[in-house]
């Protein structure tokens, strides 16, 4: 572990003690932590296509990653592939492909100075996107489901998004895969492994962010223990990413049961999230996390020592 990755983390909760920042390298370039990250997410699955035709809703997606990067994005994720438990049944390669490449080269020629991220389990997907100019591979199986993803992303240097989840793209949004003794130790234990194999692959500590995978083989109360446990992710020295936004567990906590009516609970989780140490974040909703996480963490850094 770099001494600015060990250092900033372990003297966030000692501000007498000057903060070094942390950083997340990315394919040549690097994010600076130095306030949270917003991620906005760029969905191209078929819900998106519903209205109009291709060249449309190509058009549609660019003008949301605009507006999103407008309302303070700092990077964008695009995937192409659903997980939600309603809708996920495993997506063909070039299924896959024709959904997210076009968009995401119109996204390079629009937003040049935005951070790319693809949302994909696939390494040919991975592969491509990189080589289009992405920088960041966000797989939410943790590089389990592709035995070339690892060696994909070690190669070209991205940024990754190791992330917590039990079972293939069809369950592992579901209840099917979520039963814990343990459920804090045991997503310690599986994440860490994957961060270990990626390592042995040859994926350098400065590309690697974790994620525990909030609502994914993980029932409410699951998610819950694992969003308070934060503070021992983040002391593995990892920048720590959260994807709660307008997730169930919010539905089930508040009763909001149309997913896009969330966004309260989704700030709520986000800002108790930062407060555990997590520095980047996972939204659909840019506008309401940016406003939130700037202003919670401007309080975080006027803390004086008692
Ligand atoms: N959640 C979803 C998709 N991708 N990626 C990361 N790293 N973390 C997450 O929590 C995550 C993710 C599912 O959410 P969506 O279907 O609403 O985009």
């Amino acid at each position: 572990m770099t001494a600015t990755l060990e250092s900033s983390h372990a003297l966030t909760s000692n501000p007498v003690v000057p903060r070094l920042v942390a950083t997340w390298r990315i394919a040549g370039r690097v994010i600076v932590l130095d306030r949270p990250i917003v991620i906005g997410v760029l969905n191209v699955t078929p819900d998106s296509f519903s209205d109009g035709g291709r060249f449309a809703a190509i058009d549609a997606a660019l003008e949301h990653a605009e507006s999103m990067v407008a309302e303070g994005a700092d990077i964008i994720d695009i995937g192409g592939e659903s997980t939600r438990p309603q809708g996920a049944t495993a997506v063909e390669l070039t299924e896959e492909m024709w959904r997210v490449m076009p968009v995401l080269r119109e996204l390079r020629r629009a937003l040049p100075e935005t951070p790319i991220s693809v949302d994909t389990v696939k390494a040919d997907v991975a592969a491509a996107a990189l080589d289009a100019g992405a920088q960041i591979v966000n797989d939410v199986s943790g590089f389990r489901l592709d035995a070339k993803m690892a060696a994909t992303c070690a190669e070209r240097r991205a940024g990754v998004v190791l992330m917590h989840s039990r079972g293939n793209v069809s369950e592992m949004a579901t209840y099917r895969v979520a039963s814990y003794e343990d459920v804090v130790d045991e997503v310690l234990r599986e994440l860490r492994a994957r961060v270990d194999a990626a390592r042995e692959a040859g994926v350098d500590e400065e590309c690697i962010v974790i994620d525990p995978g909030i609502g994914f083989s993980k029932r409410s109360e699951h998610s819950l223990a694992v969003l308070a446990a934060l503070p021992k992710l983040t002391a593995w020295g990892y920048p720590v990413l959260v994807g709660v936004s307008r997730k169930r567990f919010l539905g089930e906590i508040t009763g909001v049961t149309e997913p896009a009516e969330r966004v309260y609970g989704t700030t709520g989780a986000n800002v108790a999230a930062l407060e555990r140490g997590a520095m980047i974040f996972r939204v659909h909703d840019v506008r309401a996390a940016r406003q939130a996480l700037d202003v919670a963490w401007a309080i975080k850094q006027a803390e004086r020592p008692e």
